[in-house]
């Protein structure tokens, strides 16, 4: 996989694309925002998951190439996408951890967060748990400065990861994402909601926005609506997309 992904980044860019899944106003229904999300479509293998190619693009030093791919993918469909689509929405990109030094990436972004605002939408940034734990202080005063620029930094993957609530207090934070493995065990037989409404007294403690990602039914989305859970995303409202696809969408809703 690792010579593949590095041959292809080298020689096959257009392997490389990007889906869009929208997230959701729980209490309106109205779309809130969208995740933008990598995808490799290798002639031999087939889909890729990113789950799998993007670990392997941070040890052999590729995340950068990577991320630029997305970049340019995003900028490219950004003018379609502000067409059909409402104002005010959030745009999330997944960041791995190793990349928030890189002064290339701040580049990359301040570009990527202009065009975005340009279109009247707001950038958002998608950090998971595990990685937030572990940044240097260099790293978080970057986050800050994120913050302060107006973009929101959400903590990806949340109630996976080691965070203290004394730590998670201090950090330049906006927005928990429930990692799905806690929205699975909702609405179903054994349904348990304790984790979630604990996370969203957590959330609610520190004034942070909460989404639940992975909802894959009406009863999920019910509970969470009556927690009071912000925002949601899932395969219950919509898969990962291209812009065509959720323009469509969106037009069929309103
Ligand atoms: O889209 P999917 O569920 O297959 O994504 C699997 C994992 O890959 C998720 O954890 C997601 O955050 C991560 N991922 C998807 N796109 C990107 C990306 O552009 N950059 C990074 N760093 N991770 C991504
Ligand atoms: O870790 P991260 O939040 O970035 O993961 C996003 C990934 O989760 C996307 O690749 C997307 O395909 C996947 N995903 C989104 N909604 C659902 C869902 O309802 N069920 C499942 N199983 N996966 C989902
Ligand atoms: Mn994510
Ligand atoms: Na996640």
């Amino acid at each position: 996989l690792s010579e593949a992904l590095v041959a292809s980044l080298k020689t096959a860019p257009h392997e490389f694309s990007v889906v869009y899944q929208p997230q959701y106003q729980l209490a309106t229904g109205e779309m809130a925002g969208l995740e933008a999300l990598l995808r490799w479509h290798h002639p031999e293998f087939g889909a890729v998951s990113p789950a799998d190619f993007v670990p392997v693009a941070e040890q052999r030093g590729h995340i950068h190439e990577l991320t630029e791919h997305l970049v340019r993918c995003i900028l490219a469909d950004l003018p379609k996408a502000a067409e059909g689509l409402p104002s005010g929405l959030r745009l999330a990109i997944n960041i791995s951890a190793r990349q928030i030094s890189d002064s290339r990436l701040q580049q990359l972004l301040d570009v990527l967060f202009a065009r975005i605002r340009q279109i009247c939408w707001l950038p958002e940034i998608e950090i998971t748990e595990t990685h937030l734990m572990h940044l240097s202080a260099e790293c978080l005063a970057r986050l800050r400065d994120f913050g302060d620029q107006g973009v929101s930094v959400a903590v990806d993957d949340f109630g996976t990861g080691y965070s203290s609530l004394a730590y998670l207090h201090t950090l330049p934070v906006h927005v928990l994402k429930i990692d799905r493995q806690f929205i699975k065990r909702l609405g179903g037989v054994g349904t348990d909601s304790r984790i979630v409404s604990a996370i969203l007294g957590i959330a609610d403690a520190l004034e942070l926005e909460v989404v639940a990602e992975g909802i894959e039914n009406g009863a999920q989305y019910r509970m969470l609506n009556d927690l009071k859970c912000h925002r949601g995303q899932g395969f219950l409202m919509a898969r990962p997309a291209t812009w065509d696809a959720i323009k469509l969408l969106f037009f069929d809703t309103c």
